[in-house]
């Protein structure tokens, strides 16, 4: 075809075309910026890393959050915030799914799709309710009430799978989620939650124990 006898329209046709296979098959610049802490972040880390993706980690200082936050710099005033090709986007849920889609690890199947949303919902209500009310009858209440609420079901979910994880042999969002509230709530650095809380949840451990010994998360973990 001779540019000279090329329409306009059909140009940019052209044009448009080479632009969205150029975006769709260069990896994206990503980056995630959070305190230096585990924290509503980390569950996002460790998808990337499960999913092979590449990304900045950028950690700050209360200072810098302050600093940001003053300014107007974070999509809703909190973080983690993510950027893709300098594009800054909030909410770690949805960062999260970002991740999983980038990395392969979300599932196709639309009823798996919407498991692993319930469970990555249920954990996000699971930290709200736990730092509610930090006091020690705050705390109580939590491990009488609002821990078995969220648990019980996931952990009948991931029961009625042949395990480890969530959709059985396939790794998920929602297993690194819960693997990483897991792993807070048996750290011992929370008050007034027992080390031994998850122990009556046999699925729920195994998650955790499946997560932490997935090959790239190991690694990660090795090299910190
Ligand atoms: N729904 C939001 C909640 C974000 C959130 O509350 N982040 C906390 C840190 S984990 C924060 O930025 N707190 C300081 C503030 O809001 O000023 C999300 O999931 O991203």
């Amino acid at each position: 075809m001779h540019y000279k006898t090329l329409s306009l329209r059909a140009l940019r046709t052209f044009t448009t075309t080479l632009q969205h296979r150029t975006l769709t098959t260069m990896a994206p610049k990503i980056k995630l910026t959070y305190f230096d802490l585990k924290g509503r972040a980390e569950p996002i880390r460790l998808t990337f890393v499960a999913g092979g993706v590449e990304f900045e980690d950028e950690r700050i200082g209360r200072d810098q959050f302050v600093e940001m936050k003053t300014s107007g710099a974070l999509t809703f005033g909190s973080v983690p915030v993510l950027e893709v090709d300098d594009v800054m986007y909030g909410e770690s849920a949805a960062q999260l799914r970002y991740a999983a889609n980038v990395g392969g690890l979300a599932p196709s199947c639309p009823v798996e799709a919407l498991k692993v949303d319930m469970v990555i919902d249920a954990s996000e209500s699971i930290i709200v309710t736990a730092f509610a009310d930090t006091s020690a009858e705050g705390r109580a209440k939590f491990l009488e009430t609002s821990l078995p609420r969220y648990f019980a079901p996931i952990e009948a979910c991931i029961a009625q799978t042949e395990g480890p994880f969530l959709l059985g042999d396939k790794i998920s969002a929602a297993d690194i989620k819960l693997a990483v509230i897991v792993g807070s709530l048996k750290s011992g650095i929370l008050d007034h939650i027992p080390t031994d809380c998850v122990d009556k949840y046999p699925a729920i451990s195994g998650v955790y124990t499946a997560v932490m010994e997935n090959e790239r998360i190991k690694k990660y973990y090795a090299s910190k």
